[in-house]
């Protein structure tokens, strides 16, 4: 865990958030800037700017949660996204996985996701 990080302070519950999953390795909430209904984070506790700055095990459990995460809003075209770097356009430097719902997709969401 870092002390600045704002993902970090997130699964702390220091800054608010729309949480969808917990569990001992892996977070998951809504992003604040939705590019579509649904637009979730999956994130691994342990805290690592980069893709390989992560242990292989909570790797496999993000990819995981992110499945579930889709088939539980029900849709079935999506976009999972993962930027390493500035250059990347990697903002947060925690890493995370984007799971962005096709637009035309978000009406056949099977839960209503508060868009927050
Ligand atoms: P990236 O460019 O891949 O680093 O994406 C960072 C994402 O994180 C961006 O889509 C917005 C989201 N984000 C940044 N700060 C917050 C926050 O405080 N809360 C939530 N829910 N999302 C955030």
């Amino acid at each position: 865990m870092s002390g600045v990080c704002i993902f970090c302070k997130i699964i702390r519950g220091e800054i608010p958030s729309m949480k969808i999953f917990e569990s001992e390795k892996t977070y998951a909430f809504l992003d604040i800037g939705p590019l579509s209904r649904g637009h979730s984070l999956i994130i691994p506790k342990h805290h690592g700017a980069k893709l390989h700055d992560i242990p292989d095990d909570q790797l496999s459990e993000l990819l995981a949660v992110t499945k579930k995460i889709a088939l539980a809003q029900g849709v079935e075209n999506y976009n999972v996204l993962q930027n390493n770097g500035r250059i990347a356009h990697q903002e947060v430097d925690h890493v995370h996985f984007h799971l962005i719902p096709k637009p035309n997709e978000t009406q056949g969401l099977g839960i209503e996701w508060p868009t927050q």
